[in-house]
């Protein structure tokens, strides 16, 4: 149907699938395919990434888009790659164009279906795989409008409140190095420092796919688990139970329990750990049950506190045996999950599709990996590389989802030694972790020299009074921070510090 919104002597002509309804702040759309006639010509867009790892920010219409490009590869793990097209401004669920008055006309969806949202100098569009969820319209200051959306999903979808308090992650120091006695020795120097949580990253387990104590923790699982809670920390755990490498257990005895592909073989769902893997169809009764064992043990060993890693590929696109959506199909998987570990233990989303997620997850990744270097001159122009200053961008540009979940821009650095940060780009982690309200580091104590080790002493018992003065300026305490440089790309840090 044809209809036009007045939004106080803006008039915008739209082709809706049904009546719109007035909501706080904007208005309810019915599911089905949305075009918005705006009159802003070429504009900014706010494209907003599918997954955690997924590029989100403003762009021109006019201009280069926001995305992964020429990168097959890396686009099916760090974007929805069914859906994406990299050269043109789209994304996924929500997006935005800005009016000449300043204020943003924003078209978001409320649910599940892979929806997505495009814009070009007429037009802001809106479409789905499966039309499943209503849209939410509204035009006004940005971050009202943002706020009144995200207000509009957890309404549907839920909003947990448990709080991950300070996070130590064995990933950025150790990477898969690790063993019980180095998790003991690196949990004692650690106690005594205002952590909450001490998370064990990737490393633990003998396959991706096989969650058992792998051969570098003899003692089993149980045992660290103690260790770290002996030292003072909730103990956490990463793992990645919603995909299989190939020479996993559960691949090469159960390849029936995999999302196929068009040929009736298991599907490769992503790249990494140096080989493709594939993922679980959380359709299939056996897979549910396979989780419960899963999420029984590691919840029975004594770990409350769980990263989930890779979870987009449970909603990758491929066959799964009950002809679910995808996105739907994934959202059911976490909610399982999430009845068996039961509402005391806290879920940290990794990769995680994020409006799917909303609801079940207590905290979610917002950005990709940040590492101990401000960019990667390998993948210059890949927003979804690693490296600080990419995780800061995406970071920054999520910062309206603190609404739907806690939001993680991940570990930030104190450490000197065996890293290429300078002060200044330390200090802006720093701030975007205190904007962001999750404070995590993987630095062991033994690295820190007696300065930093006051600095992390210090950082990780404050909370700051976060007051947002601008789209990437804030007030911390009494500090002005303003991040626009960085997230234009034109800060002075930027030429010199590319790692080759
Ligand atoms: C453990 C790591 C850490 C890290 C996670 C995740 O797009 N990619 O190919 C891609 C690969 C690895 C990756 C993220 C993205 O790292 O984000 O914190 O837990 O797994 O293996």
């Amino acid at each position: 149907m044809l209809h036009t919104f007045d939004f106080g002597g803006l008039r915008i002509p739209a082709n809706l699938p049904g009546r719109p309804e007035a909501a706080p702040g904007g208005f309810i759309v019915p599911a089905g395919p949305v075009a918005l006639l705006h009159p802003f010509g070429e504009t900014e867009f706010y494209r907003h990434g599918w997954n955690s790892w997924s590029p989100s920010g403003w762009a021109r219409t006019d201009g280069e888009t926001i995305g992964i490009k020429n990168s097959p590869r890396r686009l099916l793990t760090a974007d929805d790659a069914a859906n994406e097209t990299p050269h043109a401004h789209s994304g996924a669920a929500v997006g935005a164009v800005t009016g000449a008055d300043g204020n943003v006309l924003l078209l978001g969806a409320l649910g599940v279906g892979s929806p997505r949202v495009g814009a070009d100098r007429n037009v802001l569009w809106g479409r789905a795989e499966e039309d499943q969820a209503a849209w939410f319209v509204a035009y006004g200051p940005e971050r009202e409008v943002f706020a009144d959306y995200a207000d509009r999903v957890s309404e549907r979808l839920g909003r947990r409140s448990a709080r991950a308090g300070t996070v130590w992650s064995s990933w950025y120091s150790f990477y898969e190095d690790i063993d019980e006695e180095l998790v003991a020795r690196t949990a004692s120097d650690l106690a005594g420092y205002p952590f909450d949580v001490f998370q064990l990253d990737d490393g633990w387990e003998p396959i991706v796919g096989d969650w058992v104590a792998g051969p570098k923790f003899p003692s089993g699982m149980a045992a660290t688990a103690r260790t770290i809670a002996d030292a003072g920390f909730t103990p956490g755990l990463w793992l990645a139970p919603l995909i299989a490498l190939p020479g996993s257990e559960v691949a090469q005895s159960r390849p029936d329990l995999l999302v196929q592909d068009d040929e009736g073989r298991p599907l490769i769902s992503g790249y990494n750990w140096g080989s493709h893997y594939y993922s679980l169809d959380t359709t299939q009764e056996e897979v549910k049950d396979h989780l419960r064992e899963v999420f029984e043990s590691v919840v029975g060993w004594g770990f409350r506190y769980l990263k989930l890693d890779f979870m987009y590929a449970g909603a990758i696109a491929g066959n799964r045996r009950v002809a679910l959506h995808r996105e739907a199909a994934y959202r059911e998987a976490v909610q399982h999950i999430r009845s068996v570990v039961g509402d005391s233990v806290y879920l940290l989303g990794c990769g995680v599709p994020m409006i799917p997620s909303v609801g079940v997850f207590d905290g979610a990744r917002v950005g990709p990996d940040v590492g101990a270097f401000w960019d990667n001159a390998e993948r210059v122009g890949d927003p979804s590389g690693v490296g600080a200053r990419n995780s800061i961008v995406s970071s920054l540009n999520r910062t309206w989802m603190k609404r739907l979940y806690e939001v993680d821009p991940d570990a930030i650095y104190f450490r000197s030694e065996r890293s290429l940060l300078d002060d200044a780009q330390r200090q802006a982690l720093r701030d975007t972790a205190a904007i962001l309200e999750f404070r995590s580091t993987s630095d062991p104590v033994a690295w820190l020299n007696s300065r930093e080790r006051e600095q992390l002493a210090e950082y990780m018992k404050e909370t700051s009074v976060i007051e947002q003065t601008g789209r990437y300026s804030f007030r911390i305490d009494d500090r002005e921070v303003d991040l626009t440089p960085i997230m234009t790309g034109t800060a002075a840090t930027d030429a010199a510090s590319l790692v080759v």
